[in-house]
C-alpha cells in the first residue's frame, strides 16, 4: 500500500456524516471512512476513554508534574502511541483516491496534540467530548473588546487549558473599533504583563489584521471563544479568498454546525493552517487534574514548592505562599479567584 500512487497523505479540513474533505498535494479529495476504522472508532468509544489531555512525547521535560501526568496517561495505553477514538478536523490520515475520484481513508496517522472541549448537558453523564482540533500548536483566544464584554474568567480557563497541553495560546480581542470598559485595558496590561501576547483587532478598520496575520504564520492554530466575538469575521478578514481556494462551501458565517466537530480547517497563503470553530458559552478545565491546575497559572509557578505544607492547595492553607503573594499583590486577585472557580469546579 505504502508504494501505492493513488495512496495519498493528506489532512482533514472538515467533516460532515461521515463525508470528510482532506486536503492533498493534489488538492482536495472527498472522503469515506473505510469500514475497518468505523468498527474501530465504535469500539474504542465504548471502551474506557484513554488520556483526555494529550501529551507530546518529545516535549517530556524532567518537570515532575508531566512525568507524572505521562505515567498516568500511560497506564491507559497499551504502550503504543495512541490512536484517535474518532477522525477530528486536523488529523493526518492516508486515503486512496478510487476511481470515481472518491477518497477512502484507511488510517489515521498518530496525533501529535489535540484541544477537546466539552459540551456540557444537563447532567455530567451527558457530557460529552469533542476534539475541536487535532495536531495544533497554537490556540488564538478570541473576545471581544465590548459587545459582548469580555468574560476573563473565561480566558483563564481557556489558558489553563492551553498550559496544561502545551499549546501556545494567544490571545486576541477583536471589535477595537467599540467603545470600551477601561476595566478592558487595565486586563490587557494584566496579561502583557503574564507574558502572553495581546493583539486588539478589528475586522471593521482593520486594525491589528497583518500582525494577527504574523502570529499564524508556519504554525497551526485554532481559533476559539465565545459566540459573536468575531472569529469566522477574522479568518475572512485573514484570508479573504479562503473559501474560494479551498474550494469548499464556506461555513464562515455560520456556526460551524455542518462540520463533525464544530470547527474548519483552512491553509493559510503564508503557510500553517487556521481552523475556525464554532462560539463557546462555558468550558470546563476537566482535563486538568486538581494538583496541576496551581502550574497551569503562570504567575504561581515562582511560589509553587514554597508553602509550609507540600500538599497545599492554595485555598484556605496556612503558610500559604501563593495567598502570600496574593496578600502582596505580586499575584493579581481576580486570577486567583479564577483559580480558586475552576478549581471547585465551577462552570464559569
Ligand atoms: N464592530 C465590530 N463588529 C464586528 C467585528 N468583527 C465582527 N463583528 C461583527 O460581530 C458579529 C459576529 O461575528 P462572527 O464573525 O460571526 O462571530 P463568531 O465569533 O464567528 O461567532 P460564532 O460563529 O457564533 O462563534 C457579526 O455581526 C460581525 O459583523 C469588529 O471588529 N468590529
Ligand atoms: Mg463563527
Ligand atoms: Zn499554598
Amino acid at each position: 500500500m505504502a508504494n501505492d500512487p493513488d495512496t495519498l497523505t493528506g489532512v482533514v479540513l472538515g467533516g460532515a456524516h461521515g463525508i470528510y474533505d482532506v486536503h492533498t498535494d493534489t488538492g482536495i479529495l472527498r472522503s469515506t471512512l473505510r469500514g475497518k476504522l468505523k468498527k474501530a472508532f465504535a469500539h474504542a468509544q465504548s471502551a474506557k476513554s484513554i488520556g483526555k489531555v494529550r501529551i507530546r512525547r518529545d516535549k517530556m521535560l524532567t518537570d515532575s508534574s508531566y512525568a507524572q501526568r505521562m505515567e498516568r496517561i500511560d497506564k491507559r495505553d497499551t504502550g503504543e502511541t495512541p490512536l484517535p477514538t474518532r477522525l477530528s478536523v486536523g488529523d493526518y490520515v492516508k486515503v486512496r483516491r478510487l476511481s470515481d475520484g472518491i477518497g477512502l481513508i484507511e488510517e489515521i496517522l498518530p496525533r501529535q496534540s489535540e484541544l477537546s472541549r466539552k459540551d456540557t448537558g444537563s447532567t455530567e453523564k451527558k457530557s460529552i467530548q469533542q476534539t475541536m482540533l487535532a495536531n495544533l500548536d497554537q490556540v488564538a483566544l478570541v473576545f471581544a473588546m465590548a459587545q459582548p464584554e469580555p468574560h476573563f474568567g473565561l480566558l483563564d480557563r481557556y489558558l489553563t487549558i492551553c498550559e496544561a497541553a502545551e499549546l501556545h495560546p494567544l490571545i486576541c480581542l477583536n471589535k477595537a473599533d467599540l467603545p470600551h470598559d477601561p476595566a478592558v485595558d487595565e486586563a490587557i496590561a494584566l496579561y502583557q504583563r503574564l507574558g502572553y501576547t495581546v493583539v486588539q483587532t478589528s475586522t471593521a478598520n482593520g486594525q491589528g489584521v497583518e500582525q494577527l496575520r504574523d502570529l499564524l504564520n508556519e504554525h497551526t492554530t485554532l481559533f476559539t471563544g465565545p459566540s459573536g466575538v468575531g472569529k469566522s469575521s477574522l479568518v475572512n478578514a485573514i484570508e479573504p479568498d479562503m473559501a474560494v481556494k479551498t474550494g469548499l462551501i464556506s461555513d464562515v458565517t455560520g456556526k460551524g454546525r455542518h462540520t463533525t466537530t464544530g470547527s474548519r480547517l483552512y491553509p493559510l497563503s503564508g503557510g500553517g493552517w487556521l481552523a475556525d470553530s464554532a462560539g463557546i458559552r462555558a468550558l470546563t478545565a476537566w482535563n486538568i487534574p486538581q494538583e496541576e491546575l496551581a502550574s497551569c497559572f503562570v504567575e504561581f509557578r515562582p511560589f509553587l514548592g514554597q508553602c509550609g505544607y507540600v500538599d497545599c492547595i492554595h485555598l484556605d492553607e496556612d503558610e500559604c505562599a501563593i495567598l502570600d503573594a496574593v496578600a502582596a499583590g505580586a499575584i493579581d486577585e481576580g486570577r486567583y479567584r479564577s483559580y480558586v472557580r475552576i478549581y471547585n469546579g465551577e462552570e464559569r
